[in-house]
């Protein structure tokens, strides 16, 4: 029993993080953190400990929670294979900027320093991905540490690392308060606003511009409704990045996808005759593959100035939260004459989902993968999370997936690790245990951390887990066709495995399913075992095959017209049917009844290049 005016300082650490509306904390258990599992122990009331299987399934699901709720979430892993563990997840979380504290076992301090065994200096090894690492080197300091930490991951929207001698934790420091929190820490941060000025610049580009397109990113959450609204006065097609995807309705027909290779055939094809690209709000990975191909004027709109200049030089940079902006330019432009230039967008890209509706709309035995996506938008509603892994499943489900405002998803968007899918769906489903949560991932991507699936069961998590079977790393499978001097293919291979029977090893209810008739069925299962707080994983044994390859497509402007080919390397492995001309890449993707190169739809809508 502790004496009334003390309190061990893991359980003083434990009340900064309920101060801070920390209701649960992912990790795995090690000799080197047993005080604070003591202290969960005690604390069990307030906080709840979710024990994963691999630290990383912990790292990767704080990562998902911090990014899903946009509040502080928190790891942690023993000393040395559990501190090394949590690596990936970590940087998943830094790289997408969501705050994130990991707490990290130490040997005793009088062990430190002796190699003593898991001991090692794990300070340098945590200082790359964080914004803050310190070793608490008192028992006193550790709940301030804490609390300074999650400060800092707050402020900088990063990972902070908190390494605790495990004597630390036993210790009995004086019991007070120790937290931080105050009402003004929900208040919005100041965004920096675009001046009349500079929206006026804009404008004035706009009106030299033929060819103006918005690329738009996730900066645009607030503000998708008026960007539409923009879209329309202006006359603007929207171009969005991977991240804006439910922010910005797609079924408006200006709103034509995303460029690069998840994207959509219209999308690529516009922005290469663009001669304005407005950047609103997006960090957009591929500049150097899109941006590259063809010049423009680029105006970049973002709340970061730092990032000006990163993704192309700049003719206008404009230091702006995006829907301020979209706002501001709404407020002080003219509506546009009706553009053909936007129309032909529209037509286009009309034309492509026309193609996505006729691979959708039909049967198939053995089941594609398109028709998983069509039963899958029939049983998900406006609330439904969905956590994506990576893999040819992310490009699948960015096109196929109906995802709206309401809904909320995540992913592991600039890290890409595998295996965030399973991480992300736990994070989801206890943050928000009244929605529908649904995983996607392939096959390769979920055997990275299906032990995980234990964790959905043992702590009642109604999920879905879909898994895409094709028995090969596809998303590699095809770069690896597009490599001209492969003879064959390299290392791509998975040996099929039955993902049912290995759930249901774990008691977890699951389907099979083989040809697309038979996806009703085992949705509708799915839909009863979740309904009684069970997961239930559905493994899709699909074809392999590679979406419509977006990225082959070459688009260039010549003597005013367009000149549209296939890129020489596309299918040039040797084990690959090559192919080298529109139509036979339009008939090889099934689409040569319905798909139509983009000269098509300039003539149609009487745009006229120069
Ligand atoms: C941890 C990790 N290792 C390797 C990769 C590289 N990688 C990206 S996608 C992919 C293949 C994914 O295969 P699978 O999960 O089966 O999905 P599919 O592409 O077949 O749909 C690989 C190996 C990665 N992103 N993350
Ligand atoms: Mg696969």
């Amino acid at each position: 029993m502790s004496n009334p005016s003390t309190v061990p300082a893991s359980v003083a650490m434990l009340r900064v993080l309920e101060a801070w509306g920390v209701k649960h904390v992912f990790g795995y258990p090690g000799g080197s953190f047993n005080s604070t599992m003591s202290a969960l122990e005690k604390e069990k009331e307030r906080i709840d400990y979710i024990q994963v299987r691999h630290e990383q399934v912990g790292a990767l699901a704080a990562a998902a929670d911090a990014k899903l709720t946009g509040k502080i979430a928190v790891t942690f892993g023993s000393a040395g294979p559990g501190a090394t563990n949590l690596l990936t997840g970590l940087y998943d979380a830094r790289e997408d900027h969501a705050p994130v504290l990991a707490l990290v076992g130490q040997v005793p301090h009088t062990n430190m320093n002796y190699n003593f065994f898991q001991e090692f200096d794990e300070n340098p090894m945590f200082a790359d991905v964080s914004v803050y690492c310190r070793t608490v080197m008192t028992p006193e300091s550790l709940p301030y540490v804490v609390d300074k930490a999650i400060r800092e991951a707050y402020k900088y929207r990063g990972v902070a690392v908190v390494i605790i001698p495990n004597d630390f934790g036993f210790a009995e420091i004086p019991d007070v308060p120790y937290k931080s929190t105050s009402p003004s820490d929900n208040k919005p941060a100041p965004q920096p606003q675009a001046t009349d000025e500079e929206v006026d610049q804009v404008l004035a580009l706009l009106k030299k511009a033929k060819r103006p397109v918005f690329h738009v990113g996730r900066g645009i959450r607030e503000g998708g409704d008026r960007l539409i609204e923009l879209s329309k006065k202006l006359q603007i097609p929207i171009i969005m990045t991977g991240l804006a995807k439910g922010l910005i309705d797609e079924s408006y027909e200006g709103n034509i996808g995303f460029v690069n290779r998840a994207g959509s055939k219209s999308a690529n094809e516009i922005i290469d005759i663009a001669d304005l690209v407005i950047a609103i709000g997006a960090d957009f990975p591929f500049a150097n593959n899109v941006y590259t191909r063809h010049d423009f004027t680029f105006v970049q709109v973002d709340n970061d100035d730092a990032q000006f200049g990163r993704h192309h030089y700049l003719d206008l940079g404009i230091w702006s939260d995006a829907t301020g902006f979209v706002e501001k330019m709404l407020a002080r432009s003219e509506a546009a004459a009706p553009s053909n230039f936007f129309k032909a967008a529209v037509l286009d890209n009309n034309n492509w989902k026309d193609y996505l509706k006729k691979l959708t709309d039909r049967e198939t035995d053995p089941l594609q993968y398109e028709q998983v996506y069509r039963e899958l938008n029939k049983i998900a509603n406006p609330e439904t999370v969905v956590a994506l892994d990576v893999g040819n499943n992310t490009v699948d489900t960015l096109r196929f997936m109906d995802i709206k405002p309401t809904n909320k998803w995540v992913i592991s968007a600039l890290f890409a690790s595998m295996g965030a899918g399973i991480p992300g769906a736990i994070a989801a489903q206890l943050s928000y245990p009244d929605r529908q949560v649904v995983s996607i991932s392939g096959d390769g991507a979920f055997s990275m951390v299906m032990q995980d699936l234990i964790t959905e069961k043992k702590y009642h998590l109604p999920i879905l887990n879909i898994v895409t079977s094709n028995t090969t790393l596809g998303f590699i499978r095809d770069e690896q066709a597009d490599i001209p001097s492969m003879h064959d293919y390299s290392g791509i291979d998975l040996e099929d495995q039955d993902f049912a029977m290995i759930a249901n090893g774990m008691g977890i209810e699951a389907a099979t399913v083989t040809k697309s008739s038979e996806l009703p069925a085992a949705f509708a299962k799915a839909a009863e075992v979740m309904a009684s707080g069970r997961p239930f994983v559905l493994n899709a044994k699909i074809t392999m095959k590679r979406g419509f390859a977006v990225e082959a497509l070459k688009v260039k402007i010549v003597d005013g017209k367009i000149e549209e080919t296939i890129d020489p390397a596309f299918n040039a492995n040797q084990a690959e049917t090559h192919i080298t001309t529109l139509p036979d890449f339009f008939e090889h993707y099934e689409g040569e009844d319905v798909l139509k190169p983009l000269q098509y739809f300039l003539d149609e809508a009487g745009v006229t290049l120069d």
